[in-house]
C-alpha cells in the first residue's frame, strides 16, 4: 500500500476545495502516446511542429494524416484506472475541478463532470476562418480535406503552439488553481505553458502541491510531495486512503 506523509493525510482529510491538472501520461496506460516520450516522434516530425499554425498551413495533408492517425488509436482506446480515480476523487471532495491538457475526452467518458479542457478536442472539428463546428463525417481514408460553407479550411478543434486557449477554459483553470487548498499534477512533464503555470499558482496561493509523475519534471522540487511511478497504480491508491479518512 501507498506510504503518504501525515502532513498530506491531513490535507487530504480537510481540504475544501481541489483542483487537478492532468497531462498526456495520464493517458498513457490507455495507450496513447505521450508527447515527449519516445512515441512523442511521428514520422520524423516533432508534436511542436505539427500542432502548430505553420504546420498546418505549410502541410494540412501532413498534419490531418497526423490527426487521423491519432484519432484512430483514441477511438480504440478505453479510459484506465488513473481516469477513473479521478472521477472517484471528484465526488469526494466538496469542490473538485479537473483541468486536463489532454485533447482525449477520455475523462468525461470515465465519468468526471467539471472539467476544463485547455487545449481542445482531437475528436472535434472546426472552421479556421470563422471558428464555425464542423460536424460532418470526415472519412479518414479519403484524404479529403473540407473546406466550411465560407470557404475556410476545417482542422481539428484542438489548441495549437502559438494560439491563445479557450477563454472560458483558462480563466476557470486559473480560477480554480488559486483557490484551491489541495492540487494535484499528474502525467504532465509540466513544460506547456499556460498550462505549467497552474501548479505554480495553486502553490502560490497557498495549496499543497503533490506531483504524480513517472519521472521529475521542473515541478517535483516545488512539490510538497512527489510520487514517481504510474498514474494508473498511483491515484488508486490515494483515493482509497482517501476515502478510508473520509469514513474514519
Ligand atoms: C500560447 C493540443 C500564446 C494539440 C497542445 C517559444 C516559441 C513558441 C511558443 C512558445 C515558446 N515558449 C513558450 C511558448 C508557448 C507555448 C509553449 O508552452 N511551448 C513549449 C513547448 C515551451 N505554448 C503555446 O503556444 C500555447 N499558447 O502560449 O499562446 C499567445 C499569447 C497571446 C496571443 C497568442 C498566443 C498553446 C499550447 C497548447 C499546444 N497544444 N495540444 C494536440 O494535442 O494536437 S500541447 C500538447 O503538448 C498537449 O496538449 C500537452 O499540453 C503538451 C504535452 O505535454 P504533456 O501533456 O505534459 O505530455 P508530455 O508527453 O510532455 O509528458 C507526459 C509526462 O507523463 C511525462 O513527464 C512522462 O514521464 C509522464 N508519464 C508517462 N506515462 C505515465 C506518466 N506519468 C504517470 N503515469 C504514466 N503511466
Ligand atoms: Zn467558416
Amino acid at each position: 500500500m501507498l506510504e503518504i506523509t501525515k502532513e498530506f493525510r491531513n490535507v487530504l482529510k480537510s481540504a475544501g476545495s481541489v483542483a487537478v491538472l492532468t497531462g498526456a501520461g495520464i493517458s498513457a496506460e490507455s495507450g496513447v502516446p505521450t508527447f515527449r516520450g519516445e512515441e512523442g516522434l511521428w514520422k520524423k516530425f516533432r508534436a511542436e511542429e505539427l500542432a502548430s499554425v505553420d504546420g498546418f498551413m505549410s502541410n494540412p495533408e501532413l498534419v490531418w494524416e497526423w490527426y487521423m492517425f491519432r484519432r484512430n488509436i483514441i477511438n480504440s482506446v478505453s479510459p484506465n484506472p488513473g481516469h477513473y480515480a479521478l472521477a472517484e476523487m471528484e465526488k469526494l471532495f466538496d469542490n473538485f475541478t479537473l483541468i486536463t491538457q489532454n485533447v482525449d475526452g477520455l475523462h468525461k467518458l470515465s465519468g468526471s463532470e467539471n472539467i476544463f479542457e485547455l487545449h481542445g478536442n482531437i475528436l472535434k472539428n472546426k472552421c479556421f476562418e470563422c471558428g464555425k463546428p464542423y460536424t460532418e463525417e470526415i472519412d479518414p481514408e479519403s484524404g479529403e480535406h473540407p473546406n466550411c460553407e465560407c470557404g475556410g479550411k476545417v482542422r481539428p478543434d484542438v489548441v495549437w503552439f502559438g494560439e491563445m486557449l479557450p477563454e472560458a477554459a483558462i480563466n476557470g483553470a486559473f480560477e480554480a488553481a488559486s483557490r484551491a487548498e489541495l492540487f494535484f499534477s499528474v502525467g504532465t512533464s509540466a513544460l506547456v505553458q499556460p498550462a505549467a503555470s497552474m501548479p505554480i499558482i495553486a502553490k502560490q496561493g497557498g495549496a499543497y502541491l503533490v506531483e504524480v509523475n513517472l519521472e521529475p519534471t521542473p515541478l517535483t522540487d516545488v512539490a510538497d510531495c512527489s510520487f514517481l511511478g504510474k498514474s494508473g497504480e498511483i491515484l488508486p491508491q490515494i483515493v482509497e486512503i482517501l476515502k478510508s479518512e473520509k469514513v474514519g
